[in-house]
């Protein structure tokens, strides 16, 4: 199939999300067209079938806002017909969705041009609900040919929030197995990771008061990957808490698999989360999480199996689990081992990718 795929380019997860499945498409032998202002950052676009189209925010004076929305549907109108694509799938609702909405009303007396909307999380939970882009959020999602979720709890919410009519295919996150892999570890056992954009969501301040709590009892370093708004505030709290000489800021990485190979547990502490897909990746890697029982995260960890839910903001609870991992090898072990298993047989590429081509089938015909 030829398929536009556009997602924001930038480091976050319906991007990530987005970029990946656009890469095991081709591999599989469709050709993908990425429609974006930038691009995607963990794009390779040696791959065969993997193409990218950057949209031209033109200026002018007059305006106080650029209008991407604009450009960006005339560039996937033009994309469609150059490339004679089947359908485009566009990653996160606002203004993607709508962008879509109406390159298929441009092409209308030509060709058809069916969308896929996939709703992500923040822009049902936050963006979404904000009462400016609410009812346009609902109108982008009824408009869809067709939308998915990325877990069943961000469904339940998009239908409890906006009452959409339409029906709603719930297609958890993936992660390639082959390339998120358990390493040979050099870590002594003792080190921490968290990886997000830091914003007040992903609570990242709690990483520090879990490693200062944990500290009390055994050594443990914390590596910070991602950058964002919360950063500065983060690095105050570790100098106050006495603990800035274990921490280490990564900033924004691009090979995050070679990150988790050298950590023993992740920290996802988060308010809100559709889905959680760095603690999938961690997953993957071997590296079991210890995250907050919030959104769909629990679609993914099973308590006490292959990681741990506690209550968000219970930094002591989190702190109790993480130094149960690291003062105990063979627990860690075996979660890890179960977390492993987890991705493998439930979220890996292999199983989630046919079920997006399964949908665009339905879609085209
Ligand atoms: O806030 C983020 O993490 C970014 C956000 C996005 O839409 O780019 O992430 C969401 O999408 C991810 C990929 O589907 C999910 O794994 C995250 O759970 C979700 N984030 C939230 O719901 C806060």
């Amino acid at each position: 199939m030829r398929i536009g795929i556009t997602c924001y380019p930038t480091y976050g997860g319906s991007g990530i999300v987005a970029t990946e499945l656009g890469m095991e498409l081709a591999m599989r032998g469709h050709q993908i067209h990425f429609i974006s202002y930038a691009h995607p950052i963990r794009l390779d676009s040696g791959i065969e079938g993997v193409h990218y189209h950057e949209v031209d925010v033109a200026n002018y004076p007059l305006f106080a806002y650029p209008p991407y929305c604009l450009a960006l549907a005339a560039r996937m109108a033009e994309v469609a017909e150059r490339y004679q694509l089947d359908l485009l799938h566009v990653h996160y609702a606002i203004p993607h969705s709508i962008s879509a909405l109406l390159a298929q009303q441009m092409l209308e007396s030509t060709r058809r041009l069916p969308f896929v909307t996939t709703l992500h999380g923040t822009d049902i939970t936050l963006v979404g609900a904000e009462p400016s882009y609410f009812d346009i959020t609902r109108f982008s999602i009824e408009r869809s040919t067709a939308a998915t979720t990325v877990s069943g709890y961000l469904k339940q919410r998009t239908q409890e929030v906006f009452g959409v009519g339409n029906s709603i295919d719930v297609i958890h996150n993936f992660v390639n197995c082959d390339r998120y892999t358990p390493a040979r570890r050099n870590s002594p056992g003792n080190r921490l990771v968290h990886i997000s954009n830091f914003r007040p969501v992903k609570r990242p301040q709690d990483c520090i008061r879990i490693l200062a709590a944990v500290r009390k009892h055994t050594g443990a370093e914390l590596w910070m990957a991602g950058d964002g708004p919360e950063r500065g505030a983060v690095e105050r709290l570790a100098h106050e808490l006495d603990v800035a000489k274990s921490v280490r800021f990564l900033g924004k990485q691009d090979h995050i698999e070679r990150l988790l190979a050298q950590a023993d547990v992740l920290l996802l502490p988060s308010e809100h989360e559709a889905f959680g897909l760095a603690a999938l990746e961690a997953m993957a890697c071997g590296v079991p999480p210890v995250a907050t029982r919030v959104g769909g995260v629990h679609e993914l960890i099973t308590h006490e199996e292959d990681g741990y839910l506690e209550p968000m903001g219970d930094v002591e609870a989190q702190a109790a689990r993480v130094l149960g991992l690291l003062t105990d090898s063979a627990l860690r072990a075996r979660m890890a081992e179960a977390a492993r298993m987890t991705a493998l047989s439930r979220f890996s590429a292999e199983s989630i990718i046919p079920r997006y081509e399964e949908l665009y089938e339905r879609v085209v015909n």
